[in-house]
């Protein structure tokens, strides 16, 4: 999930004070944004977990990557971990090698860093409810379930809250770090598109840049490195659009998924087609999963807030960017979600 909303990043000057020494009562500090107790939390431990979501995205694998970097540049060890391998489009990020995929976690670890989850049960990890935990998250739906929480709605990645904890911990912002946090910037503001992009975007774009990252390269790995499967699998998708007025969707059955010989990963972004028609405010594409529930990610252009729908349905997400799981056959989830959608639109900021 992706996409959020607009403000100008926190004055960091407003950060709390004190860092406690003693993690434990870290969470004792909000609400401002943490960074000083996070900083605590990683000067005070030497081995630390780095994990996001399952089915990672651009800026889950981005951000875990310039946040190993950032701790072992502070001299102490990162292992990073995600419940789903990364995407062929992510696998040339540096270091993005050592991310391991795993299902139960396990170790001497002294916090666990939890990137772009707005729950424990998104990570899709066991065993992580036993560890000290350290929330960075950015989703609309955020939650603070962890023992330290930094949610910053307004920011658009969480690698944007990890380049401000590179910067507040004086770290350097190597080539390679900017590489991976530029990556989670273009790719959660779908390439500058969505609402949530803003100067201050173009800002951190510019550091980044200046710090080493390459954005004709990186457009290239994420945008123009389609597989012919997955070609293929947009095509079926396509061959289902249909439209109401504001509302697009298109599907793809397991049947679909089977013939192509697509990814699960090539799933990703083919929402936006459908949202991309003139006219259109809200897309949905709805995704038939082998256990024969549905999967549906929704994208707005702003003028209702999809977030909201999702929660509704036991989802989350951002206001532009959301998704939930519903029960099949695909008829029923799609009547479902259409009937939400209308309601949205006749209730809500339209
Ligand atoms: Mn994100």
């Amino acid at each position: 999930m992706d996409a959020d909303l607009q403000n100008p990043p926190p004055d960091l000057a407003a950060a709390p004070e004190a860092a406690n020494p003693q993690p434990v009562n870290a969470s004792q500090s909000p609400p401002h944004p943490p960074i000083d107790t996070i900083l605590q939390v990683l000067r005070n431990g030497e081995r630390f977990l780095v994990c996001s979501h399952s089915r990672p995205d651009g800026d889950a694998v981005g951000s875990m990557l310039a946040m190993g970097m950032l701790i072992q540049q502070m001299g102490k060890r990162a292992d990073l971990l995600t419940a789903d391998g990364v995407p062929a489009i992510y696998r040339n990020l540096p270091g993005a090698e050592e991310i391991r995929s795993v299902l139960r976690v396990h170790g001497p670890y002294d916090a666990v860093i939890l990137l772009e989850c707005d729950s424990l049960e998104r990570a899709k990890l066991r065993g992580l409810e036993s560890f000290f935990l350290v929330n960075i998250d950015h989703h609309l739906t955020g939650s603070e379930f962890a023992h330290v929480n930094w949610i910053d709605r307004a920011a658009v990645s969480v690698g944007e809250l990890v380049y401000r904890l590179v910067k507040a911990a004086g770290a350097t912002l190597t080539p390679q770090m900017a590489t991976c946090l530029y990556t989670t910037v273009l790719t959660d503001t779908g390439g500058f598109c969505y609402g949530s992009t803003t100067a201050a975007t173009f800002a951190i774009a510019h550091e980044l840049v200046m710090a080493g990252a390459d954005p004709v390269h990186i457009a290239q790995s994420v945008y123009f490195s389609t597989t012919a499967a997955k070609m293929r699998l947009l095509g079926n998708a396509l061959s289902n659009l249909k439209r109401e007025g504001p509302l697009a969707w298109l599907w793809i059955t397991q049947d679909d998924m089977t013939r192509t010989g697509a990814a699960e990963e090539d799933c990703e972004g083919i929402v936006n087609y459908a949202l991309s028609i003139a006219g259109v405010e809200a897309a949905v594409f709805l995704r038939e999963l082998p256990e024969s529930n549905i999967r549906l990610s929704m994208r707005g252009k702003g003028a209702l807030n999809v977030a909201a729908v999702a929660e509704r349905l036991g989802g989350g997400g951002h206001e532009s960017a959301a998704g939930c799981t519903l029960d099949g056959p695909l008829p029923h989830a799609l009547d479902r979600i259409l009937a939400e959608l209308r309601q949205e639109l006749k209730t809500g900021k339209a």
